[in-house]
């Protein structure tokens, strides 16, 4: 019997077969865990439901995490199905992309600068409001998604950095929220992996062949590793662990490379 068996989740962030979301269903399907998705819009629906399918699940809601209304619903609908829920996965994060390279303070505006932090890491806590009901007092788990420019100064990550230091401080405030209910907030912050997120951005492929260099473990990281580290920290093996930022990165944010 897999370390999930029993528990449900909820799966926010899937695009493709090669989004980190996917990785984390996959595992979390392996270990037992009944399933549900959200997909951002129509064009997304599709491949989320096929997914979602080969996960033997058909719970597929829509959710463009800058509504309101859409995040309500989500938890409405799911409501139809399951009268709790365990483990929430949030796996979004989006800037303009003119705001993704270059100098930082050339191109950010106040615009770029909200939407970056509304969808990357106001999203979290939206769902965590409107999930709470739900999940509470069952050794429920929420996971997020970060990366490394949220801690340190990175070329081009620009103000997805400062949406992810708040989303990674909004795991803390979570965690201190939600812990006498019993759920457990935490993140992955991830090394870089080529999912549609990382297509189009510029030098990605040599930043991945710089790491890759650097790591101890002298590769990238693939979107089942994180899974399996997803998996794990949703689960009661992970009983003790909340309000924690876990690097599934080869050991790259280790190393000083420079001097
Ligand atoms: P991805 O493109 O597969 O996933 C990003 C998801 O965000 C998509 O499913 C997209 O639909 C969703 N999204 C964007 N705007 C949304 C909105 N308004 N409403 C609802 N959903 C929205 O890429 P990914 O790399 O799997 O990204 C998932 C998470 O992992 C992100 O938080 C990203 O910052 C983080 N991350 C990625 C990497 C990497 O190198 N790929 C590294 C570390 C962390
Ligand atoms: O968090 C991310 C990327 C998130 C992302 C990606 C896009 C591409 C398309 C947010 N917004 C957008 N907007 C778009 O229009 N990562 C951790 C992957 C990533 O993105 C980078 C990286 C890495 C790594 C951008 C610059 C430098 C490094």
């Amino acid at each position: 019997m897999g370390f999930l068996a029993g528990k449900k989740a909820l799966i926010v962030g899937v695009a493709s077969n090669r989004s980190i979301a996917y990785g984390i269903a996959q595992a979390m399907h392996r270990e037992g865990a009944e399933l549900a998705f959200t997909y951002q819009n129509e064009r997304l629906k599709g491949r989320v439901e096929k997914i979602a399918g080969s996960c033997d699940s058909d719970i597929v809601v829509p959710c463009n995490v800058e509504s309101d209304e859409e995040i309500e619903a989500v938890f409405e609908h799911l409501d139809d199905y399951w009268d709790h829920f365990d483990i929430l996965i949030h796996s979004v994060a989006f800037a303009p992309k003119e705001l993704l390279e270059g100098d930082f303070l050339d191109n950010v505006t106040r615009e770029g600068f909200r939407v970056a932090h509304e969808i990357s890491s106001y999203s979290l806590s939206a769902l965590a409001q409107a999930g709470r009901q739900m999940m509470q007092g069952r050794n429920g788990a929420i996971l997020t998604l970060s990366y490394l420019g949220a801690v340190r100064a990175m070329p081009n990550y620009n103000v997805m950095g400062l949406a992810k230091a708040s989303l990674e401080a909004s795991v803390r405030y979570l965690a201190y929220t939600l812990g006498p209910e019993g759920t457990r907030v935490n993140a992955i912050s991830a090394g870089p992996i080529k999912t549609l997120a990382a297509a189009g951005i510029s030098n990605f492929r040599s930043l991945q062949t710089s790491v890759a260099e650097a790591a101890p473990l002298r590769r990238n990281v693939t979107i089942e590793e994180v899974g399996n580290a997803a998996a794990f920290l949703c689960s009661d093996l992970a009983s003790g662990i909340t309000s924690e930022i876990t690097y599934v990165d080869g050991g790259y944010s280790t190393v000083a490379t420079a001097g």
